[in-house]
């Protein structure tokens, strides 16, 4: 069996719990093939005197059989990678938001310095049969580097976030480039079919591509394969931590803190595509609209802290702690607080108990390339006495979970609605859309996604994908 390298812009240690679903998953791919997993090391460092950035060293750390190696980045290469041209233009623009994305033409050098870096590196640590599965938005660039440098092993990317349909995807400067970077891997693969199928329109207008049948393409003189392969969460271990000494825990004291009323219930690293200030918005006119929900409706926003150092984030900030004021001001009795807001991350291990005590979830994304919380939200519910999940049509989620509430999130009117029609849904009717809802997540959960992608990328031919490599 072939080694797995997996790359991205940060890693994570796979035997620490609060690694997540997506770490525990790769890790344990990882493990069976000990495997190498390659990334930032999330520190700034100046090169020492008469070095430069190239002479980078790569840490490296034994975690079980999973080898961890990082790289650190100066304060410039950081700044123009991954604030400028990663957070700046690739992140905003691919959730289709021009209007916050910053083109300042220096960003693209480094953002390309950062990757050859990272190419020059790992293609050190490679052997000659590995596997390599790149991640995200970071790294569009690696294949057609580590090509360039001559390496020849299958690689494969997965985009974590949306890619928007091609006209808005031509208003990046070098927009081709990153395309044609795209079309250096042997497979691409996507969240949902709808971005799969932007990456087919503008490959096809814009770089004439010939269909090849079966997700394949013949473009820019070299065969690429691509697919949709929406991630999924480890459904099992999500129960676990549900019934879990800390999982219940927060569920009791959730429960017992808030018997009087009915919880609501979103968690969203704070990020103005998540849609956060659009749903306080519905939620006071829910207020406004239903004064029956007046002290019996409670809505727990987490919105965990992210990017702080990019400044679009600090208008949604302020947005929205505006709103939670002004919503507790005008509707809030002595006894009764209808949003509790936290600007705070917390423990990976208490947010199944506080999923199960809710009874609805409200995922409204603006634009979101899957949204895990959805499905968390779902892995922890009481199957007896399942909560109601709130979805915006604008997440990836929503092409798999048609048995939730599908909202559109900038109508505030109807998703008030939506969210008044879940507080009194009956329970004959939540626990069937739950029960089709755990059918889809157990199916297509984390371990699908991973051996999916990685059976397809084994199976593509190298030697179909061909020569000669592209040159960006
Ligand atoms: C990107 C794409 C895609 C959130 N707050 C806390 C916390 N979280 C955890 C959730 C969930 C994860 O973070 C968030 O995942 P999402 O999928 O919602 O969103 P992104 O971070 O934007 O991730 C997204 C994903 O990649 C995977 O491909 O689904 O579309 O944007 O697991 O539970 N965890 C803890 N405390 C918090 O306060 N411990």
């Amino acid at each position: 069996m072939s080694r797995l390298v997996v790359v991205s812009n940060r890693i994570a240690d796979p035997r620490k719990t609060a690694a997540g679903g997506l770490a525990v998953a790769l890790a344990e791919v990882l493990n069976n093939t000990g495997g190498l997993w390659f990334g930032w090391s999330g520190k700034i460092v100046e090169p020492a005197e008469g070095a430069t950035a190239a002479d980078a060293p790569v840490h490296v750390q034994q975690a079980g059989s999973v080898k961890l190696a990082t790289v650190d980045l100066t304060q410039a290469d950081y700044d123009a990678y991954y604030l400028g041209y990663s957070n700046g233009v690739l992140w905003p623009v691919f959730h289709y938001r021009l209007d916050l994305a910053d083109f300042d033409a220096g960003y693209i050098a480094g953002y390309r310095r950062v990757n050859q870096l990272f190419a020059r590196k790992l293609l050190a640590l490679l052997e000659p049969d590995d596997i390599i599965w790149v991640h995200d938005y970071h790294l569009i660039p690696m294949a057609a580097e580590l090509r360039a440098l001559g390496c020849t092993n299958r690689i494969g990317f997965f985009l974590h976030i949306p890619l928007p349909p091609p006209l808005i995807l031509a208003a990046i400067p070098g927009h081709d480039w990153l395309v044609k970077g795209l079309c250096s891997y042997d497979l691409v693969g996507f969240q949902s079919n709808a971005d799969h199928e932007h990456f087919c329109r503008y490959i096809q207008a814009e770089a004439h591509a010939q269909d090849l049948g079966d997700g394949r393409w013949r473009v820019f003189n070299r065969t690429v394969q691509a697919g949709a392969f929406p991630i999924g969460i480890d459904v099992e271990e999500f129960e676990g931590l549900t019934n879990a000494p800390e999982g219940r825990e927060m569920y009791e004291k959730t429960k017992a803190e808030y018997s009087r009323r009915k919880l609501l219930v979103g968690v969203d690293r704070l990020d103005y595509s998540k849609g956060l200030p659009q749903r306080m918005r519905a939620f006071r006119h829910l207020l406004q609209n239903h004064p029956e929900t007046h002290n019996s409706a409670t809505l727990i926003q987490i919105a965990s802290p992210s990017r702080e150092d990019v400044s679009a984030y600090s208008d949604i900030l302020h947005e929205l702690e505006s709103l939670c004021g002004s919503i507790n001001g005008n509707f809030g009795e002595l006894d009764w607080m209808p949003v509790r807001y936290m600007h705070r991350t917390m423990a990976r291990a208490r947010l199944p108990g506080l999923y199960r005590a809710s009874r609805v979830a409200l995922v409204t994304p603006l634009r979101d390339g899957m949204n895990l919380v959805a499905k968390e939200f779902i892995a922890a519910q009481d199957a007896a006495d399942p909560g109601v999940l709130v979805l915006s049509r604008f997440a990836g989620a929503a092409e798999q979970l048609k048995e939730a509430l599908l909202v559109n999130p900038y109508d505030t009117e109807n998703t008030a609605n939506a969210i008044h029609l879940a507080l009194q849904m009956p329970l004959d009717e939540r626990r069937v859309r739950h029960d089709a809802l755990m059918k889809t997540i157990r199916r297509y959960d984390v371990h699908w996604w991973c051996d999916s992608f990685l059976d397809k990328l084994g199976k593509a031919s190298a030697e179909e994908s061909g020569t000669p490599w592209l040159r960006l």
